[in-house]
């Protein structure tokens, strides 16, 4: 089976950013590790704090959080880190070419339940004129990512990645350490009948979404002509994972409740990156309005609605927003 490194060459990827993305790796496989220890590693269970999003942390979350950024910033090739995890940007080395922004561990309250959890991420050029503390530089659109991926830390560690040619997932092969590479060019179904939203939150939507999910509930009596399944994990990297392998849509949208927050997910290090992901293979990523690749953030921590997977389905839910 073909190694990640000789993907990422076939890909193109120039040598700095392939050492950027191992290095990253390193720290996730020491995420992974951990994860895998559970209670008999004591890191299970929440800390007193919140994060920035005012969300209580888990102990994984700061562990993991720590670990990933301890190895980029000691790397050299990394200018600044924003996480989910830090208030503000994390200066790293004056010199270094790549910015990285990063969920360090996505669907965290899983922990609790022995499911699905992952680190998600994205890399884009830091530029010339940028200091390492200047939050400024983070504020491109996805559209200027230069790579962006998950690891699944699930019954096997997956990786999903991109550079731009493709969208691949690796399985880490624990015997030697290494991630192989075990689906290429992965294609999201155009077409599906699975779907993905916490209908619990239906009271608070607007009115587009309400007529969408609607129809789906409707199934074979209603405008859409078929049955649908809902899966919810909880975890968008478990979603996204399940969108990925086998097609469906995935919705966080922007509900009423706090215009302040246009949905719950981050753009920086969620929306985009899976994003980047999924229209990689095929798929579609939208806020309702338009492609969430360009919206232009204006904070780090900015939120975004998101809908996100097979094309036609995806077309489908946005067109109600027309
Ligand atoms: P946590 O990391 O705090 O568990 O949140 C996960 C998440 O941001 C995203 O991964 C999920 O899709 C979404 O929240 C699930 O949220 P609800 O089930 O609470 O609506």
């Amino acid at each position: 089976m073909k190694r990640l490194n000789s993907q990422l060459q076939q890909d193109g990827a120039p040598l700095e950013l392939i050492l950027l993305i191992r290095t990253l790796l390193a720290a996730c496989k020491e995420i992974s590790f951990r994860v895998s220890q559970g209670a008999l590693a004591g890191v299970l269970g929440s800390t007193l704090s919140e994060n920035v999003q005012g969300e209580t942390q888990k102990k994984l979350d700061v562990i993991s959080n720590q670990i990933l950024k301890d190895i980029l910033s000691e790397s050299g090739y990394v200018k600044a880190i924003s996480s989910e995890e830090e208030e503000g940007v994390v200066p790293c080395s004056e010199d270094g070419n790549y910015l990285v922004s990063f969920d360090p561990l996505d669907g965290s309250s899983n922990t609790e339940i022995n499911s699905l959890i992952g680190t998600i991420f994205s890399i884009a050029h830091a530029p010339q004129w940028m200091e390492a503390n200047d939050p400024s530089a983070f504020l491109q659109p996805g559209t200027q990512m230069v790579a962006a991926g998950y690891v699944l830390y699930g019954p096997s560690t997956m990786l999903a990645m991109t550079t731009g040619r493709g969208t691949h997932l690796y399985t880490l092969d624990k015997t030697h350490g290494g991630f192989l590479l075990t689906k290429d060019n992965i294609q999201v179904p155009e077409q599906t009948s699975e779907f993905a939203i916490n209908t619990s939150n239906a009271r608070h939507w607007e009115q587009p979404i309400q007529d969408y999910i609607n129809d789906l509930l409707a199934g074979s009596d209603g405008p859409r002509g078929k049955d649908y399944n809902m899966r919810w994990v909880a975890a968008m990297v478990g979603d996204i994972h399940r969108v990925l392998c086998r097609g469906g849509i995935f919705m966080y949208p922007f509900d009423k409740r706090n215009p302040e927050k246009p949905g719950k997910l981050r753009l920086l290090y969620e929306a985009n990156p899976m994003a980047f992901l999924m229209e990689q293979a095929g798929g579609v990523a939208s806020t309702g309005e338009g492609r969430i690749m360009e919206v232009m953030p204006t904070e780090i921590h900015q939120r975004v609605p998101v809908i996100i997977g097979s094309k036609e389905e995806v077309e489908t839910c946005v067109s109600k927003y027309q």
